[in-house]
Order: structure tokens, then sequence, then C-alpha cells
């Protein structure tokens, strides 16, 4: 053969195998662009959890367009294929909400829709049975189609009584639109399970399915967990896929997230914290003094300035602490009634010197 012909085989074989490499990287993508983030896709061909089921990432089997995220159970071969999607950030405290338009009151018996957080280094320590910091959404009938409630609220681990509640989504059938949302705050999950698509700051009271309030007890075994490396997650998978490894009736199940958001805690207005470290203590006194007649940076009624309405302010708080910092910042009884007893020295000496009257 000559060598010109050779080289052009060899050509023609490269342009192939570069052909082909491009095909795989645009049909197995390791992400995706959904509400403005990106989350990686979980691909795994061997059977693993939940559930025992093997997950695509092909981009038919999970993808994201103009009407949303786009999960699927889907034949490939001869196996169904589950989908996963984990956003790429850790988030911590906040609000995470999700609207769905697909009908997950009847979503397949044999399926279950999870949108959760999953801290994959599993090291909560305050939880060993459960360290994994989950807490869920989860829309399933456990492939039970007669089941009465097709969904659940979750603060993991499920078999702590109260730690798991029981919904019945209602009939979707004239509008699939769903909103949910947790709001994750120290001690505390709140659910909401709303009906059509709104706000999670803004929602009539009508459009409630279910809400529950999950608040820290240790008494009765109620632990919240911290965010520690937590992220968000969407799945869609078998959950009996030992006994039955399809979805019932061997039809693709597919449900679509149409928004994801995240809001964090709205910062806690602390009245009287005067130099905004998270507690109202004597170094805020302090700063009053500073401040007093002055300027507005002591002004804890927001009318600009810094007098005597604002030290009441002070001292109707003090020893108060934003959450978030309440493990580390709350003074000790003692120091308590030594703030007090200054603060009605300082209010004394306030009235002696006739200042204004506080407004
Ligand atoms: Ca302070
Ligand atoms: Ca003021
Ligand atoms: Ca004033």
């Amino acid at each position: 053969m000559p060598r010109s012909s050779q080289f052009r085989r060899l050509f023609n074989y490269g342009v192939i195998l570069l052909l082909c490499l491009c095909c795989v990287q645009a049909t197995r993508a390791a992400s995706l662009q959904f509400a403005s983030r990106t989350w990686d896709i979980r691909r795994s061909n061997s059977i693993t959890g939940p559930g025992g089921n093997r997950f695509s990432n092909d981009s038919n089997h999970v993808w994201s367009d103009q009407a949303g995220l786009h999960l699927t159970i889907k034949k490939k071969g001869n196996f169904w294929f589950s989908t996963e999607v984990t956003l790429s950030e850790t988030l911590g405290y906040g609000t995470y909400m999700f609207q769905t338009t697909s009908r997950q009151d009847i979503l397949n018996a044999n399926a279950t829709f999870g949108a959760f957080t999953w801290d994959s280094f599993g090291d909560d320590p305050r939880i060993p049975a459960f360290p994994n910091r989950e807490i869920d959404f989860e829309d399933s009938r456990w492939g039970n189609p007669s089941a009465p409630t097709s969904s659940q609220v979750v603060v993991q681990p499920y078999f702590v009584p109260g730690n798991l509640q029981n919904i019945a989504l209602p009939d979707l059938s004239q509008d699939a639109a769903l909103t949910r949302f947790f709001i994750w705050s120290p001690g505390r999950v709140q659910f909401f399970s709303l009906r059509g698509h709104h706000s999670p700051t803004n929602f009539p009271a009508s459009a409630i399915i279910h809400q529950y309030d999950y608040v820290e007890n240790l008494a009765i075994n109620h632990i919240v967990p911290d965010p520690g490396r937590a992220k968000f997650h969407f799945n869609l998978w078998l959950n009996n896929n030992d006994v039955l490894p399809f979805p019932i009736g061997e039809q693709t199940v597919e449900v679509v997230i149409n928004d994801f958001a995240y809001l964090p805690l709205a910062p806690v207005v602390l009245e009287g914290d005067f130099n905004s470290d998270g507690s109202v203590d004597a170094a805020d006194l302090t700063q009053w003094q500073g401040d007093f007649g002055l300027n507005g940076n002591s002004d804890a009624d927001g009318d600009g300035d810094s007098d005597g309405a604002d030290l009441l302010a002070w001292q109707r708080n003090l020893g108060s602490v934003a959450p978030a910092t309440a493990a580390v910042a709350v003074p000790e009884p003692s120091s308590l009634v030594c703030l007090l007893l200054t603060a009605v020295l300082s209010l004394q000496l306030r009235r002696s010197r006739a200042l204004p009257i506080p407004t």
C-alpha cells in the first residue's frame, strides 16, 4: 500500500475516533445548568443506593430545557436507569424551594421522587444513626398503588416518632403545579407543601396542602442537623428495584421541576445590638454612651438618633443573641445582673441630666 494511502486511512480513523469522543461528550454530561445553578449528574452502571438503582447521565435521561429540569426512570439496553442531580455548592441554612409541573399525585407507585439535603461526608456527630444531614421531601407510594398517602417530609432518621409526616397530595388533574419548600434554621425546619406556584415568602393560606414545624427537642430525640457540607439533591429512583426492577406498567417515568430557589436566612435584627455582633450586651452600652446625642450609630428604634429610647430598647433585649450565635454568645447570669444594674444606673443618670424624652 502506498504511504500516502496509509496516511489517509490513519487520518480517517482519527477523524472518526474524534467524532465518537465528541458524541460521548455531548450525550453524557457531568453537569447541567438549571435555575441559574450548576448541578452535578450522578452516573452508575452498577446497582447502588438508594434502592439498588443504576443511574444514567445520558442527556435523554436527565436534562434541562425551558420547561425546567427533567428526571426520568428509563430503560436502556437490558436495564432501567434512575437519575439524580446534586447542586454543586453547599448553601447552608435558609429556604430551599422547588416547584413541579408533573403529576406528582399519580407518580408511578414503584418510583420515588426525592428533593433533599445530603452531606456525603456523613460526619454529623449529633445524629450517629443518620449522620448525613438529610432533610427530605419524598413523593412515593412505596410500591403500593393504593397507598392513601403519596408524599412525605422527613428529618432523618425517619424511624424516630415525629420525624416523618405523611401527606396525601390532592387530585392535580386540573393543575399539576406544586410548590414545596423548607426553611432550615438552627434548631428548626419548617416544611410547606403548596398547591400552585408561589413564592415561599408570599402565598395564600388557601394554597397550603400541608405544613409541618419540626423543632429540636432532645427529650424526644428530635434533632435538627446543622448544614455541615450538605448539598441539595433531586432524584427519581425505583424504590423496590430488587423485587420489581422496573416501573409498574414498564413505562418511562418523568418528573419535571420547573424551578428551584434558595433564600438565605434573613439576618436577625436585634434591637440594641448597636455593634452588630449578634448579641446585646455591655459592649453595646459602651457604644451607645459614645454615640448618645451625637449620631445615629446606636439607633434601635430607627428614628436616626441615639437617645434614651434606644437605651430602653437595649435594656429590653439585654442578653438576647441571634439564633446562629446562640451557642457561644449567651452571657452568664451574674454578668446579666451587673449589666441590668448598669443600665438602670445609666437611665437614672439620663433622667437626672434631663435628657430628651424618648420618642
Ligand atoms: Ca452587640
Ligand atoms: Ca433612636
Ligand atoms: Ca429618638
